[in-house]
């Protein structure tokens, strides 16, 4: 597939466009501004998802098919920093580089050599940490996501331990740094390079993934390996890997630095990437405890005799441990039944039978709280970036 191929691809169903046009798929509290580009788009290999930027290619996922534990593939979002995303050919001699100053010796694997390593799968959320930014008040530069820069997927490949052990850690390995395939347009904007503290490296649930739901990575779901980082947001799961660095020392660029960073102990994650850390601000790292009204959406009509609200949960990989539900707007609350768990790192799907309704407008609301006692804020915690916003979803239906 070339590069132009995906970009024409992306304006395929580009029809409705005013603010005031209904569109069910998008978030009505976003900005104007992104109201008014949004589009529903269908790149090649991907079903309907909304179109925030082009160049870069960022799509979120709409809500409605945020509905079940595991997303569907078509559907799951995209995300990149730049446009120039290589062409499918371009992967057909790949091979992974391994190499750093804490390598024991440089090497390089070929897909059927990940292949022939112990294999496992996992199931996990990626999430952007920007996921939600353009629901923040006072909006922020960036992305303007509404509730869908997220997925849930079974990830499956070697573990990321056994393909560093290809290339051998030394005992002063710091961390380990991640390129992948896409580069810039412009020769001054820095390369999206990522690094990881070796804790999580080689932690028994970080993977190098080579399928997603059973087939291949899509192109822009970063064919042909990426990485998988359960429990970690989306800006570490480094897509169209290339070369693996295991280092002494702390990467020092724009995107460890500068970008994807929060005000110290504003989160509570404690400090799992310390060679990154500094006094006023810390990397980004876990995904925050959070929930989602799936159904119905905003602006719904539901019946007079009452309906089942079904929704997602999640978090870093602790657990959910309880979702509540408010009809009134947050004043009353009670606690909605579980589904099974799909492992530590999936949607915990949930619902709740609302019983019969006054007639008129209902407000729901959702919050979790997971088996760390983490709980979701009323207000959103303000940040540079608007990064984490967990405060709980909101949905007003109509009741007819
Ligand atoms: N090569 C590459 N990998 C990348 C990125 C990127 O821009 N280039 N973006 C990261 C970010 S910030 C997120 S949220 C996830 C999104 O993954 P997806 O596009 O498969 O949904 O990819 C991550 N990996
Ligand atoms: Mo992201």
């Amino acid at each position: 597939m070339r590069r132009r191929d995906v970009m024409a691809g992306l304006g395929v169903l580009a029809t409705q466009k005013a603010v005031a046009a209904p569109m069910p798929w998008l978030s009505p509290d976003l900005p104007d501004g992104t109201r008014a580009i949004a589009r529903m788009v269908r790149p090649p290999g991907k079903q309907g998802l909304i179109q925030l930027t082009d160049r870069p290619p960022n799509l979120e996922t709409p809500i409605q098919a945020l509905n079940a534990a595991i997303t569907p593939t078509e559907q799951f979002f995209v995300r990149y920093h730049h446009a120039n995303i290589p062409e499918e050919k371009t992967f057909d001699n790949w091979s992974l580089e391994i190499g750093g100053d804490a390598a024991e010796r440089p090497a390089r694997l070929t897909m059927r050599q990940l292949e022939d390593l112990p294999q496992t799968d996992v199931t996990a959320i990626c999430l952007c940490a920007g996921n939600r930014r353009g629901l923040v008040q006072p909006h922020v530069p960036g992305v303007q996501w509404g509730h869908g820069a997220m997925g849930c997927a079974t990830w499956h490949g070697p573990r990321l331990r056994d393909v560093l052990a290809k290339a051998g850690v030394k005992p002063d390995a710091v961390e380990i740094w991640f390129e992948g395939a896409d580069t810039a347009t412009l020769p001054n904007t820095p390369a999206f390079h990522k690094s990881l503290p070796l804790a999580k490296a080689i932690a028994n649930e970080t993977i190098v993934a080579t399928t997603m739901n059973g087939g291949p990575l899509p192109l822009l779901n970063g064919y042909p390996v990426r990485l998988v980082v359960p429990g970690w947001t989306g800006t570490y799961w480094m897509k169209h890997l290339t070369r693996i660095t295991i280092s002494r020392v702390p990467l020092e660029n724009f995107w460890m630095k500068t970008a994807y960073r929060v005000p110290a102990g504003l989160f509570p994650f404690g400090s799992p990437f310390p060679s990154q850390d500094r006094a006023a601000n810390v990397p980004v790292t876990d995904i925050a405890v959070n929930s989602l009204i799936s159904w119905p959406i905003d602006g719904d009509e539901v019946e007079r005799s009452g309906f089942k609200a079904r929704g997602l949960a999640w978090d870093n990989g602790r657990g959910i441990r309880r979702v509540d539900v408010s009809l009134d707007d947050g004043k009353n609350w009670q606690s909605a039944l579980l589904d099974r768990e799909l492992g530590p790192y999936a949607f915990r799907t949930w619902s709740l039978d609302t019983g019969p309704l006054p007639r008129g407008t209902v407000s729901l609301r959702v919050r979790a709280i997971n088996n760390g006692r983490d709980a979701q804020p009323d207000t959103y915690v303000t940040n540079p970036s608007g990064y984490h916003n967990n405060t709980p979803h909101r949905a007003t239906v109509k009741v007819v």
